[in-house]
């Protein structure tokens, strides 16, 4: 089986391909927005979205096409976050992925209008049937996404995270705000997969916990990343959300113990996938990775 490491750079340039065929070129009036919508998609990343989508269709014997179509949606769903979050009215960042954050490079109209573009062109890749060739299916990936990215999920998570520099939240309070902002999506990469292959229900269950778990993980490693990571680690500025008093896992717990608890979240989310047998040990590594990641 290939090492994680690989399969990674695999699924990432898969993708990266995906998303250059998918996306709109124009030399027409609106040519400017679709340039930012491919600036802020085309740019690196490390893709876990896309993988984890991936990953988990193949546990169903998916078609490849519709993985990848769904991942490469959902990775425009994330873009499309991170070009608002950038925003001067949200976090007002000049960096992102190591290169000016889309309105830097063009300007707020033109980002905010980006990032509505690739949030409506994922729904139209995900409604056509070139996804799934079953309509109820097409329906249940649209449902999911937009669930999981509208008020109930990111956006809520986003707007209780935007509140929270003047409310501070205790631990239960910050277990919710970042299962709805970070943990929604990996449950939709998650299990997106199991949609894809109409999957039973304990295979569902299965996968969702595991996101559960894996979404937790990866929030406390970018915690302790924006408290002791470099900017030429994560591509992006650090130490912002210490500097805003923002109440996060380290700071509630101190980051030895953060440490603690991603791992053990990272074990806890491996155990969840014992139902697939090795055809899963990938997905067990990554929840280890997303824990121990340095960007
Ligand atoms: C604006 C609706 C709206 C939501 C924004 C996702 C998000 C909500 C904000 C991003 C800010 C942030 C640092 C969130 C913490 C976790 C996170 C999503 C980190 C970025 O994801 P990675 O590390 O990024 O997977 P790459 O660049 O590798 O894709």
């Amino acid at each position: 089986m290939l090492d994680l490491k690989t399969a990674l750079a695999e699924a990432a340039s898969s993708v990266e391909q995906e998303l250059e065929f998918l996306l709109p070129t124009t030399d027409t009036l609106e040519a400017q927005v679709v340039d930012a919508m491919r600036y802020a998609t085309l740019n690196g990343g490390k893709r876990l979205r896309p993988f984890l989508v991936m990953e988990c269709a193949k546990l169903f014997n998916v078609a490849r096409e519709s993985a990848l179509r769904t991942a490469a949606a959902l990775e425009m769903v994330h873009c499309y976050s991170l070009v608002h979050d950038d925003l001067p009215a949200m976090d007002d960042d000049d960096l992102r992925r190591g290169l000016p954050t889309c309105h830097k490079k063009f300007d707020e109209a033109t980002a905010i209008l980006a990032g509505d573009g690739l949030l409506t062109l994922a729904f139209e890749i995900l409604a056509d049937e070139k996804t799934h060739s079953d309509p109820k299916v097409c329906c249940e990936l649209v449902a999911a996404l937009a669930s999981a990215a509208g008020h109930q999920g990111m956006v809520g998570g986003q707007m209780i995270d935007l509140q929270a520099e003047t409310n501070p939240l205790d631990m239960l309070g910050i277990t919710r705000l970042q299962r709805m902002k970070t943990g929604a999506l990996f449950s939709f990469a998650c299990v997106s997969g199991a949609i894809l292959g109409r999957a039973p229900e304990a295979a569902r269950h299965a996968l969702a916990n595991y996101a559960h778990e894996f979404g937790l993980a990866f929030q406390i490693a970018d915690d302790l990343l924006d408290e002791e990571g470099t900017v030429s680690d994560t591509g992006k500025a650090v130490g912002k959300d210490a500097a805003a008093g923002k109440a996060s896992f380290v700071r509630l717990l101190g980051a030895a113990q953060a440490r603690e608890q991603a791992r053990r979240l990272a074990d806890q989310a491996a155990k969840h996938l014992d139902y697939f047998g090795e055809k899963s040990d990938l997905l067990k590594d990554l929840a280890y990775f997303a824990v121990e990641r340095r960007g």
